[in-house]
């Protein structure tokens, strides 16, 4: 055997615009890697930002586990290493739901309301996944005409969403942040008995949330970036210091990077995952 084998190369099985997913070491998991790419208005901004990607490992692996101490069921197993988390196979539903809790984006601009007014209540928002569209706006109809979900799923998916809401709106106000609003992906894996569940998928982090300081109303998200406001890598560090999963002198000083500390910081491990039951969608009629 040669002293300079080339480790065998993991099967890649997606690339998308912020992560790519390699075949996973066991049957039913896969390797989710961040890159420090950023894209806006559907790829046609693009930027690296380095650093972006541990960031974002650390924070959604965080809130994940975090989610899951509530019963709210996850793709999230364990961080591998600072650009990688282990995650179980699902069949991603190609739907992004978002959730608003404050007026901001693309809902400003569509009914025309002024940024930063709270909503009477929290609105939920289906997006068909399609980058060459656009990810238009989609109602229920859509959604079941089309097979993307059925009523239970959807059901299940509203249900999931506004407790993650609640969940995250508590724990980021416990850190001086506002949740303005976020994106979230659902995936389906099947039981052994061909039962079906519904586990939140992708990432949750300042790429997909808007999260505002609570006192000074300073944007720590990607529309830093979207709106070329700089000092993305400087918020988003913010954001994970505050969580607690990084050390208050950070992974970035300025331009440069310190991989060193980076690739030390403890691992997370979703305690709950291989041992739990994750509930099965509900069968019993949905309610509309
Ligand atoms: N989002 C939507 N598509 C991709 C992402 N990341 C997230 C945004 C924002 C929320 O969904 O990051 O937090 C609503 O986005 P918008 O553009 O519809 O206002
Ligand atoms: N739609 C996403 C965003 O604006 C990503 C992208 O457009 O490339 O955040």
């Amino acid at each position: 055997m040669s002293l300079f084998s080339i480790p065998t190369r993991r099967r890649q099985i997606y690339e998308g615009k912020a992560k790519i997913l390699y075949e996973g070491p066991e049957p039913g998991t896969v390797v989710q890697y961040f890159k420090d790419d950023a894209t806006a208005g559907n790829g046609a901004k693009k930027a690296v930002i380095a650093g972006k990607g541990i960031l974002n490992n650390r924070i959604s692996a965080h809130l994940m586990t975090r989610l899951e101490g509530i019963g709210v069921p996850t793709h999230f197993i364990k961080s591998l290493n600072m650009r990688e988390q282990l995650i179980r196979q699902v069949e991603i539903i190609p739907l992004e739901v978002v959730v608003r809790n404050i007026a901001a984006g693309s809902l400003c601009k569509r009914l025309g309301l002024a940024e930063g007014s709270r909503l009477p209540r929290p609105i939920i928002e289906f997006y068909y996944k399609n980058d060459a569209l656009g990810d238009p706006m989609v109602a229920d109809d859509h959604i079941f005409t089309f097979g993307w979900a059925d009523p239970y799923e959807l059901e299940e998916m509203v249900s999931l969403a506004y407790r993650t809401n609640d969940y995250l709106n508590g724990l980021f106000a416990g850190v001086g942040l506002m949740l303005v609003d976020f994106k979230l992906e659902f995936g389906r894996i099947w039981g052994e008995q061909g039962e079906l569940y519904l586990v939140l998928a992708d990432e949750i982090s300042p790429d997909n949330c808007r999260l505002w300081d609570i006192k000074t109303k300073e944007k720590m998200d990607k529309d830093r970036f979207r709106q070329d406001l700089g000092g993305l890598m400087e918020a988003y560090q913010e954001v994970a210091v505050r969580l607690g999963i990084i050390p208050r002198e950070g992974i970035v000083q300025g331009d440069s990077f310190n991989e060193k500390l980076a690739a030390s910081l403890e691992e997370i491990e979703n305690e709950m995952s291989p041992n739990r039951t994750i509930r099965a969608i509900n069968k019993t009629k949905p309610i509309k």
